[in-house]
């Protein structure tokens, strides 16, 4: 049993408190990991505030990290001590059903304790000072200097590629670039539009750009998002809020006839819609990408799908991280896509809360927390 410092979301709707916690050393199949940096992305959000209707507390939360492996449970073969990591929300155990099949990343071999808040064994390592357990989020935990991650959860990465870029790798990054180049397969020279340029739709943008697509249409509310979305690969800006008549054929026109792939980076069931039926006739897709509000429904016009558009959604990018998210690191390494300019402040464990203020009023892309 070790002692290390956490950002322990105490219960709904608090900020988050900074304390020391007691954490116990890694069992059969697992990893004790020092977190060197991580992100803040909406997701612990939606869950810190009281709004994720699954949300546990006490809980770490944090899903955005990046560290390095200090001990290894027995029975740990893929890693050893000095690796360095980035821990997997969606584990790939290369085993299961769902790993053995092509079309998708969701791994199941761990889901249901990982909602519980619980490592595979059904217990949490984490504990406050008077034995309290605290439980863990998406089998990560990443908003503590140290965590326990069971080894089909992390991606061993290369060792000069930094923690306070490549965090951002464990979930924003991925999520983007994987929806298109996994989810929807984007063919070069086509025409596409991203709704919401946030974190997440500015890494669609780069993926697209990456794909060879011609058109890249960013759709926001926000004038303020257009600089960073150019610098990303945007091509066209549309603001719903200045658009006089119907926003579909508005973007129906600007993109010759409808997009051939969609994606929708808000959250918003209302955008959804609007990203559906701005896809082309025939064969154009649409990638739902944001986590909506609970209880929140879908629609459109059976019509919209009878011709053709199809409606599709990805989970972090439909990547396999542990094969994947190496990868990643390398393009980042290699120049052949940006992160720097995206992660626009840099904080310490105990500003964590002054993040989500940021977060809120939108003047951050990503908030980094480095231990
Ligand atoms: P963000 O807040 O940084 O960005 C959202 C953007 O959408 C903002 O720029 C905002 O101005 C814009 N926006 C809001 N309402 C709009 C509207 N009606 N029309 C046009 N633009 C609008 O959020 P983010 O971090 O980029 O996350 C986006 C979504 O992706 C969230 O719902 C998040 O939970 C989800 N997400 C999903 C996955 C996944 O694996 N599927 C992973 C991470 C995040
Ligand atoms: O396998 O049933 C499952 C759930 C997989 C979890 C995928 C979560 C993706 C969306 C959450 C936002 C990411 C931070
Ligand atoms: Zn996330
Ligand atoms: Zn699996």
């Amino acid at each position: 049993m070790m002692k290390t410092r956490a950002a322990v979301a105490v219960s709904a709707g608090q900020p988050l408190e900074i304390m020391e916690v007691n954490l116990e050393g890694p069992r059969a199949g697992e990893v004790l990991v020092e977190i060197k940096a991580t992100g803040l992305c909406h997701t612990d959000e939606f869950t810190r505030s009281g709004d994720d209707p699954e949300g546990i507390f006490p809980a770490i939360l944090g899903h955005e990290g990046a560290g390095v492996v200090i001990e290894i449970g027995e029975g740990v073969t893929s890693l050893e001590v000095g690796d360095h990591v980035i821990p997997l929300y969606t584990p790939e155990c290369r085993e299961c059903d769902y790993c053995l099949n092509p079309k998708t990343n969701l791994c199941q071999s761990i889901r249901s304790t990982q909602g519980q808040g619980l490592l595979p064994d059904g217990s949490t390592r984490f504990s406050m000072l008077d034995g309290t357990p605290i439980h863990h989020y998406m089998g990560c935990s990443t908003f503590a200097n140290h965590t326990v991650v069971p080894e089909i959860a992390l991606a061993k990465v290369r060792k000069d590629a930094p923690f306070d870029k490549i965090c951002y790798i464990g979930c924003g990054v991925t999520t983007g670039i994987g929806a298109v180049i996994n989810t929807a397969k984007v063919e070069i020279g086509s025409t596409a539009a991203v709704f919401g340029l946030g974190g997440i739709g500015l890494n669609v943008i780069q993926g697209l750009r990456l794909a060879g697509a011609d058109q890249i249409i960013g759709v926001d509310l926000n004038d303020a998002k257009i600089e960073m979305a150019t610098h990303f690969g945007m091509t066209d800006f549309v603001n719903p809020s200045k658009v006089e008549g119907d926003l579909v054929a508005h973007l129906v026109e600007l993109s010759g006839g409808g997009c051939d792939y969609t994606f929708d980076a808000t959250g918003n069931v209302g955008v959804m819609r609007t990203a559906l039926e701005a896809a082309h006739k025939g064969w154009g897709e649409s990638i739902i990408i944001g986590v909506a509000p609970a209880g929140a429904e879908i629609s459109t016009r059976p019509f919209q799908l009878v011709t053709g558009r199809s409606w599709r959604g990805t989970a972090f990018g439909g990547a396999s991280g542990r094969t994947d998210v190496p990868k990643i690191v390398d393009w980042y390494m290699d120049g052949k896509i940006e992160i720097d300019p995206m992660i626009t402040h840099k904080l310490t464990l105990d500003e964590i809360n002054h993040g989500f203020d940021l977060m809120h009023k939108g003047e951050s892309i990503r908030a980094v927390v480095e231990f």
